[in-house]
This record gives C-alpha cells, structure tokens and sequence, in this order.
C-alpha cells in the first residue's frame, strides 16, 4: 500500500476534554506520523468553507456552530494507506454505532460532538490539507 497523507481535526468536544495526547498516541501506535500541526480557533468563515460539501444539508449550521464553539488542533497524518487507516480508527461517524476501542466510541458523546474528523478519499484529503497547510508547513521524516 502506498505512503499518503490525510487530514484530521482533534475537534472542540476532545480538545476541551484534554485527550489531543491520547488521541494523538493512537495514531502513532497505528504507525501514522504527525508531518504538521497547530491548535487553533476556527472562524465562522473557516469552517463553512471546510464543510462546504455539506452546505445544503440540514446538520450544516450546528455543526459549524459545533466546530467554532472552542479551540481545534489540526493535523497531517502521514503512513501506509493512512487515509482508511485513520477512518478505522476514528470508528463511523455516530458514536453509538462506532466499534469498541475506536477513538470515537471512546472520547465521543454523540453524532455532533463526535472528536475527530478525517479525510474520506485521496481527493478530499488533499484539497482539506492545501486547505489548512501550504505545502511549506508539511515536514516529512
Ligand atoms: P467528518 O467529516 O467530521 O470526519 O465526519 P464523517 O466523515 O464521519 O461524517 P460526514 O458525513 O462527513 O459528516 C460531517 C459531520 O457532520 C455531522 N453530522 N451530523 N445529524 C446528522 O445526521 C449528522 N450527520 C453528520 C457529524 O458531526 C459529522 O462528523
Ligand atoms: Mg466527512
């Protein structure tokens, strides 16, 4: 499997929680590398421009509202097929349904607070990581 790259959020609900370290831990242990990062408060502005496809759907406005409510830490993963590998262990989307030992299932509350989001496709990971990093901000080791 090839070397990518995807993009993930420690979103408000986690990072108000203080498990970014537990979090981040989990994507190490699973041999993905963090090659950029930052803590940081999204503008209205921001989000809805990151969750643009999701504009006309009926969830659209909490959930920016959810991911401006406080401070977000951003990051580049980078490993082997580390776009589906992030996705398993994130867990799906509603924590109830998410599979035990999944970072969803374990540090979050419901389909809104939901503590990480992540690329869904090689496409959308790259527009999402250019979206958050110019090319200069991304170290490889
Ligand atoms: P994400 O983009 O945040 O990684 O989450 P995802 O791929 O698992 O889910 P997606 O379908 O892309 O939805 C984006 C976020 O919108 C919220 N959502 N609410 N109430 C609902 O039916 C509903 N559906 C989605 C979730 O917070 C989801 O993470
Ligand atoms: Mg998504």
């Amino acid at each position: 499997m090839a070397i990518e790259r995807t993009l993930s959020i420690i979103k408000p609900d986690a990072v108000a929680k203080n498990v970014i370290g537990q979090i981040v831990s989990r994507f190490e242990n699973a041999g993905l590398k963090v090659v950029a990062a930052r803590l940081t408060q999204l503008s209205r502005a921001e989000a809805e421009g990151f969750y643009a496809v999701h504009a006309a759907r009926p969830f659209f406005k909490d959930l920016v509202d959810f991911m401006i409510s406080g401070p977000v830490f951003v990051q580049v993963l980078e490993g082997e097929g580390a776009i589906l590998k992030n996705r398993d262990l994130m867990g799906a989307t509603d924590p109830k349904k998410a599979e035990k030992g999944t970072i969803r299932a374990d540090f979050a509350e419901s389909i809104d607070a939901n503590a990480v989001h992540g690329s869904d496709a090689a496409e959308t990971a790259a527009v999402e990581i250019a979206y958050f990093f110019p090319a200069l901000n991304v170290y490889s080791r």
